[in-house]
């Protein structure tokens, strides 16, 4: 496949954006060479500025569940777009969209929205240390929850990726406050209560790690937090801005059955708007302004044409949750496929997978938290697999520190022409 066209806008772009991009994951650093410049999507199918249609494996890391340019989610759009893009005002669609999302989640009373999943998170924490009190907050090395200075902090995706897991511009005095955790390894987490007894406000996470490839929870690692956080008086926060409305109508809560006391989202719950929230039972969200004392605001949130795509986006999901099984059965498929294609060349790899979110590590050893998925990172399989693959028309996150997202439009062809490319890319790293 050529690539011209995007190598040169790349080159243009470095003139004026630093990197070349908007968001570091995107540059293609930790796999070499220019990123591919998208001109536009259709269902599974990305077309480049080159004219070549690859298949869609990111799709926008995560929130396009549906597919790129869904129909309900465009025209909705477009109609809101035709009264208005902002008010700054209230509007009767946020509370729609509110209450329909609290309907799809359990443990939930109120939803606060915001513009990203970096902005939710951030709130979340400031909630947990408004509402206890508190000051520390536990996070697990390799998890992301956005770019804020608390979760910069052995963080993962696009962080981990380039090997700086204390950004600089954190101060010691935010990273002090910031207690990391091995995840997956409760005993670790025990260890660090006790040390911090009476001080730790948050324990906040990934239900299902997505930011080190996709790495489920063992099992007893959610319930055992859930029981640690009751007994010491500390919230548990899912960071659902992956998980959220993607593993299930009520995401990690309702697939894996543990109580989180702040949820987080992003990603599905905008339709590719720019959209995050938080939400939690009546009493902790009463303690937000302007009713309570925490503060957190912004200019855009609930922006009209932002809620009119994930309105429509979660409208569809509600109606059919047969989406869900849907796309944990293509994924099924996908693994299987995959697994064949990798273990009839001989290639050493470990593929982990929960509903939607799959990744391949080239690792002989299981890969269940930061270090494993370090190692399996290390070296130039992932490289050469990813260049390989993007060659066929497959398209994959450009970095092994993440998970594939698997929408509903990829058809049982798409999938098994991934599949054969992942038997010729395999060959590439034999
Ligand atoms: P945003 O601020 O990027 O909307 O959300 C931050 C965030 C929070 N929590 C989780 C679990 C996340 O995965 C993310 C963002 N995910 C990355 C992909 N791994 C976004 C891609 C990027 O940074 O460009």
């Amino acid at each position: 496949m050529i690539y011209k066209r995007s190598s040169a806008l790349f080159a243009e772009a470095q003139k004026v954006i630093p990197g070349g991009v908007n968001s570091p994951v995107r540059a293609f650093k930790a796999v070499g060479g220019d990123p591919i410049f998208v001109k536009e999507a259709k269902g599974a199918y990305l077309y480049d500025e080159d004219d070549n249609m690859l298949i869609d494996y990111i799709n926008s890391w995560g929130p396009m569940i549906l597919g790129h340019a869904q129909a309900d989610v465009v025209s909705a759009v477009i109609e809101k777009a035709k009264k208005g893009t902002s008010f700054g005002m209230p509007t009767e669609l946020e509370t729609e969209i509110a209450a329909l999302a609290v309907s799809m989640v359990p443990n939930i009373d109120k939803i606060r929205f915001v513009n990203s999943g970096t902005e939710a998170c951030m709130s979340a924490v400031r909630l947990a240390r408004g509402f206890t009190g508190k000051d520390k907050i536990i996070k697990f090395a390799g998890c992301y929850h956005g770019h804020s200075d608390a979760f910069l902090i052995q963080a993962g995706s696009g962080a981990i990726t380039f090997g700086t897991p204390n950004s600089p511009g954190v101060t010691e005095g935010t990273a002090k406050d910031t207690l990391l955790a091995r995840y997956n390894d409760l005993a670790h987490v025990e260890e660090i209560i006790t040390q911090h007894k009476g001080d730790i406000a948050c324990i906040i996470l990934e239900p299902v790690a997505g930011n080190m490839g996709c790495i489920p929870p063992v099992a007893g690692f959610l319930e055992g937090l859930r029981k640690l956080c009751d007994a010491h008086g500390i919230l548990l926060i899912f960071d659902e801005v992956m998980t959220g409305f993607r593993l299930a109508k009520g995401g990690a809560q309702e697939l894996l059955g543990v109580d989180a006391d702040i949820v987080t989202f992003g990603k599905v719950i905008g339709g590719g708007l720019p959209v995050g929230a938080f939400a939690a039972r009546n009493e902790i969200m009463d303690f937000l302004a302007p009713q309570g004392p925490v503060y957190q605001a912004g200019t855009l949130s609930g922006n009209p044409l932002a809620m009119a795509a994930g309105y429509a986006m979660l409208s569809t999901l509600n109606d059919r949750p047969e989406i869900f099984s849907s796309i944990a059965e293509k994924t099924e498929y996908l693994h299987q496929g995959l697994e064949q294609a990798l273990i009839e060349n001989s290639v050493t790899h470990t593929i982990n997978r929960l509903g939607s979110m799959i990744s391949v590590h080239f690792s002989e050893t299981p890969v269940r938290d930061f270090d494993t998925a370090t190692n399996a990172a290390s070296g130039d399989a992932f490289k050469k697999f990813f260049h390989n693959m993007l060659g066929q028309g497959i398209y994959i996150a450009p970095s092994a520190y993440e998970t594939w997202f698997i929408c509903d439009a990829l058809s049982r062809e798409d999938l098994d022409k991934t599949i054969e490319a992942c038997r010729k890319a395999s060959k590439d790293i034999a």
